[in-house]
C-alpha cells in the first residue's frame, strides 16, 4: 500500500530542497541549518500532514488537539507551503541558532548535558559496576555500523527470574536528543535509592527494569557529527537514500497508513518488517523476556502519552486500562513542574502510524504499550536546551516508576472472592475458594494446588484445587482438631515458573484460628432419618390427637411438618409393660469437645413412678446414661427447646447414640407423649480433658511440647494458646504448672 507520504520524494525533487535525505552531507563538517525555520501550520485533517510532507517539508510534530503541524522549512520553502494553500506562523525563527545553543555551557554534571553514545554506555557501565547486585549491562544487538546496542537491567538482588519486567527504550529517532538522557537519569535514581528509599526498594523487589538508552546509536552519532536533525537509522537503502524509520519497521500492521515505501522518506518503513538490526534488537528483548508486562518507547517532542492503536482510530480492547494508566501518568508528570502531557490513543492524539513499536508490543505480545513524547511543545522542538534535561527527567520519573509499579501488580494473581477463612471449625472440612488470574503469561490451571499443615513443625500436605469456573477454584481441607494451627499456601505453575500466594510462600503462610465445631450434627426431621423405633414410635406429622391429661399433640412440627412422636394419632396407651425406644443411628463426634444436645419437644407424661419417659445418650449403644427423666408430670402445650450437657459421654467419640423412651405406663392417666423435632449436637469447647493440651484426643508427647513452648516464667506475657497451661491462673507459666501437668499425666 502507498500513501500520500510516498510523494515526499517527488515533492523534494520538485522543489529541489537542499536538506532532503537524498543529499548526503559531508562527513567532516556538520551540516548547517542556516536560514531554516520551523513553521506551525493549521491543518484540517490528518490527510493534510501527508500533503505537507509531499511538499518536502520535514514534519516535526502534529497535534490533532490544536489542529496544527510543525514543519521544518528550508530557506525559500515557505512559498511552496503558501502556494499549496496552507497558512503558518513561524515558530522557530533560526534553527541553526538553537543548534548552536543546545549544549550546556561550562562544566556540568554528567546528567545535565547531552553525551555521546560511548559516554552514555560508559556511564551506565560504571554505575552498574558499582552496584553489581542490582544492575547488569547487556547487548541487545548490533547496528548496521557495528555498534553494540547496549541495555541495562536493574532489579533487586533477590528478584526471581520470573518477576515482571518493564522494557523502556529511547532514542529510536536519532534527533530526539532529550530521550538519550532518560535512562542514565533513571538508572542513577534507582541505584542510588535501592536499600534506602523504601518505595524504590519495594519496586525493584517486585519488577525488573530492562532499559535501552539509545535504540538507534548509529543515527544518534550521526546527529552529533553530521546532521543534527537526522531521524532514521543509517541503512544504505541502495538507491542513494539512507535510513529506515525504526518506528515503522515493526511487524504489526506493517506497511500501511503513516509509513512510506520510499527510502527518502523520514517514515520509510524498510523493505520488510524487522528488516533492521535495531528493530530486531528491540524485538529480541521481548523474546528474551517473556515477562515484559509493559513497554515504553520514549520519543520527543510534543509532551504526549500515547497508547494503541496507531494504525486505526478504533479504540483498542484495553482502552479502559490504558486510559486509566495514561491519565494517572499525565497527573504525575503535571504534578512535578506543571507540564501538561496530552494523553490518548496514538492515531487520534498524534497521527496515524503503522509498523510502530507499541502496536506490536500490545497487538503481538499483549503487553501494555506506551509511547511518550517528551518536552517541549515546539518552542525548541528536537533542539531542547540542555538546561531542560534535568527538569524533563524529574517530571517524567514518577510516571516511569508508576508504570513499573502497575506492571508488577499485573503478574499472575490469586484472589479470594469469598475471603480467606479466619477460623476453621474443629472436626469439619474447611472450604477455600480462590480465583487465579493470569497476567500476560499463561497459567497451567491443572497444577493449581493448596499446601497445608495443621502443626507448625509438620511437612506440608498438597491437595489439587478443583476448577469450578473460569479462573475459579475450590478445595476442602480435611477436618482437624481444636488446637490445630492451620497454615497453608497456594501454588500454580505458570509460563515463567511457579507462582504462589502468599507470593513469597512458604516463607509467608496464610493462617487461621480454630474454633469448636459449633453445630456438628443437625437433624431437622424434614426427611425420615430411619431411626430405630419400637412400639408406637413413628416418623410423620402429628395430628393434634389425645390430651386425656394435659394438652393434646401438636398438629405440625416445630419446623416443617414432621416429627418423631410416640403415637402420632393421640395419647400413649396405659399399661405399657416396658420402655419403648426411639434410637438414633450413630453420630460421629470425634475431635469435638464440650458437646451438648438440644432439641425441641412437645411432651405430655404423668410423673414417675406412674409413667416413664427418658432421654439418654450412649457411646457404644449398650451403656446408656440418662440425660433427663420425668420426675414431675409434664404438660407441654407448646414447643420448647431443651438442652443437655452430653460431653461426659459423647466428647471425642466416634459412635454416639441418642435414645428417647416411653414406658412402662400404669393403668390410669395417659397423655400425648413425645413429640420431638430439630435435634442438634454442638461443640462448645476445644480442650477435651486435662493434659490433652493440643486437643488431639490423646495424651502424648505433643502435649508436652505444647506446654514446653509456653514455659516462659514470670513477667512474660502469655502466648496466644498458652492460657490453658496456666494451671494456677497466676498469669505466668512456670514449673509449678508443669508439675500439675505431670500429675494430669498420672505422674508423681
Ligand atoms: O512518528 C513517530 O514515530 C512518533 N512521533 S515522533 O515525532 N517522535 O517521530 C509517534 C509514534 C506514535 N507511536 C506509535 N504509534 N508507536
Ligand atoms: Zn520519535
Amino acid at each position: 500500500m502507498t500513501t500520500g507520504r510516498d510523494f515526499a520524494l517527488a515533492g523534494a525533487a520538485l522543489f529541489c530542497l537542499a536538506w532532503c535525505t537524498v543529499c548526503a552531507a559531508s562527513a567532516t563538517e556538520p551540516r548547517r541549518y542556516d536560514g531554516y525555520r520551523v513553521a506551525r501550520v493549521p491543518i484540517a485533517t490528518a490527510a493534510d500532514l501527508e500533503r505537507i510532507e509531499a511538499l518536502g517539508g520535514d514534519l516535526w510534530a502534529a497535534s490533532p488537539a490544536t489542529r496544527t503541524a510543525d514543519v521544518l522549512l528550508a530557506p525559500g520553502q515557505e512559498q511552496a507551503l503558501t502556494a499549496a494553500g496552507f497558512s503558518y506562523t513561524i515558530w522557530i525563527a533560526d534553527v541553526q541558532a538553537l543548534i548552536d545553543q543546545e549544549r550546556g555551557v561550562g562544566p556540568r554534571e554528567f546528567l545535565d548535558d547531552y553525551r555521546s553514545y560511548d559516554e552514555i554506555v560508559d556511564y551506565l557501565t560504571q554505575r552498574a559496576a558499582a552496584h553489581p547486585t542490582l544492575a547488569t549491562m547487556f547487548i541487545a544487538g548490533t547496528t548496521i555500523e557495528d555498534r553494540p546496542i547496549w541495555g541495562v537491567r536493574v532489579a533487586g538482588p533477590n528478584l526471581p527470574e520470573a518477576a515482571p519486567v518493564v522494557f523502556y527504550f529511547c532514542t529510536v529517532h536519532a534527533r530526539e536528543w532529550i530521550t538519550t538522557t532518560v535512562v542514565p537519569y533513571l538508572v542513577d535514581h534507582l541505584l542510588a535509592r535501592y536499600g534506602t528509599d523504601p518505595q524504590i526498594t519495594d519496586l525493584l523487589d517486585h519488577v525488573a527494569f530492562v532499559l535501552i538508552p539509545v535504540g538507534n546509536p548509529d543515527g544518534y552519532e550521526y546527529t552529533r557529527s553530521v546532521d543534527r536533525l537526522w531521524r532514521k537509522n543509517r541503512r544504505d537503502n541502495g538507491n542513494g537514500t539512507f535510513g529506515v524509520d525504526i518506528n515503522r519497521n515493526w511487524a504489526y500492521q506493517w506497511g500501511g497508513i503513516g509509513s512510506s515505501s520510499f527510502g527518502s522518506s523520514n517514515t520509510f518503513r524498510g523493505p520488510f518488517p524487522f528488516s533492521e538490526p535495531e528493530t530486531q534488537a528491540l524485538r529480541n528483548v521481548f523474546l528474551a523476556n517473556w515477562q515484559v508486562r509493559a513497554m515504553l518507547d520514549i520519543h520527543s517532542y510534543s509532551q504526549l502519552i500515547l497508547w494503541p492503536w496507531g494504525y486505526t482510530p478504533e479504540l483498542c480492547p484495553d482502552e479502559e486500562v490504558f486510559s486509566e494508566l495514561g491519565l494517572a501518568m499525565q497527573q504525575l508528570v503535571l504534578g512535578v513542574h506543571g507540564k501538561f502531557y496530552e494523553a490518548g490513543p496514538s492515531y487520534t492524539t498524534i497521527y496515524p502510524t503503522t509498523g510502530a513499536s507499541k502496536d506490536w508490543g500490545y497487538g503481538a505480545r499483549g503487553t501494555w504499550a506506551f509511547t511518550y513524547e517528551l518536552r517541549d511543545t515546539g518552542q525548541f522542538g528536537f533542539v531542547l536546551p540542555a538546561s531542560q534535561i534535568r527538569p524533563n527527567n524529574e517530571e517524567i520519573l514518577p510516571a516511569l516508576l508508576f508504570l513499573a509499579n502497575s506492571s508488577a501488580v499485573r503478574a499472575t494473581q490469586f484472589n479470594f472472592p469469598e475471603g480467606r477463612p479466619e477460623i476453621f471449625y474443629a472436626g469439619q472440612p474447611t472450604r477455600l475458594a480462590v480465583a487465579i488470574t493470569s497476567g500476560v503469561e499463561s497459567v497451567f490451571s491443572a497444577t493449581a494446588a493448596v499446601h497445608y499443615r495443621y502443626d507448625p513443625g509438620a511437612p506440608f500436605t498438597t491437595l489439587p484445587l478443583t476448577a469450578i469456573g473460569p479462573a475459579a477454584f475450590e478445595v476442602f481441607l480435611p477436618p482437624t482438631h481444636c488446637r490445630a494451627q492451620p497454615e497453608y499456601f497456594f501454588t500454580v505453575e505458570a509460563e515463567g515458573g511457579v507462582r504462589s500466594a502468599p507470593s513469597d510462600a512458604p516463607l509467608s503462610l496464610f493462617t487461621a484460628g480454630m474454633l469448636s465445631g459449633g453445630v456438628i450434627f443437625a437433624e431437622p426431621l424434614d426427611v425420615d432419618p430411619g431411626w430405630a423405633t419400637e412400639g408406637l414410635w413413628a416418623y410423620g406429622q402429628p395430628t393434634g390427637g389425645g390430651g386425656t391429661q394435659g394438652s393434646p399433640d401438636p398438629v405440625t412440627g416445630y419446623t416443617g411438618h414432621h416429627v418423631y412422636g410416640y403415637n402420632l394419632l393421640g395419647d400413649y396407651p396405659n399399661l405399657m409393660p416396658a420402655p419403648r425406644y426411639l434410637t438414633s443411628t450413630p453420630i460421629d463426634c470425634r475431635v469435638q469437645w464440650g458437646l451438648r444436645l438440644s432439641y425441641w419437644r412437645w411432651l405430655g407424661v404423668e410423673r414417675r413412678p406412674f409413667d416413664y419417659a427418658e432421654v439418654a445418650v450412649s457411646n457404644d449403644g449398650l451403656t446408656w446414661v440418662p440425660l433427663w427423666q420425668n420426675t414431675a408430670t409434664v404438660t407441654d402445650n407448646s414447643w420448647r427447646r431443651v438442652d443437655y450437657d452430653i460431653s461426659a459421654v459423647a466428647d471425642n467419640q466416634s459412635t454416639v447414640y441418642l435414645r428417647w423412651s416411653l414406658g412402662p405406663t400404669d393403668a390410669g392417666w395417659s397423655a400425648c407423649g413425645w413429640n420431638i423435632d430439630d435435634i442438634e449436637i454442638y461443640a462448645t469447647d476445644c480442650v477435651g480433658f486435662d493434659g490433652d493440651w493440643n486437643g488431639n484426643g490423646s495424651l502424648d508427647a505433643g502435649d508436652f511440647l505444647a506446654l514446653a513452648d509456653c514455659l516462659r516464667g514470670p513477667g512474660v506475657a502469655l502466648g496466644p494458646d498458652c492460657g490453658v497451661f496456666d494451671w494456677f491462673a497466676d498469669g505466668d507459666i512456670a514449673l509449678e504448672d508443669v508439675a500439675a501437668f505431670q500429675r494430669a499425666f498420672g505422674g508423681p
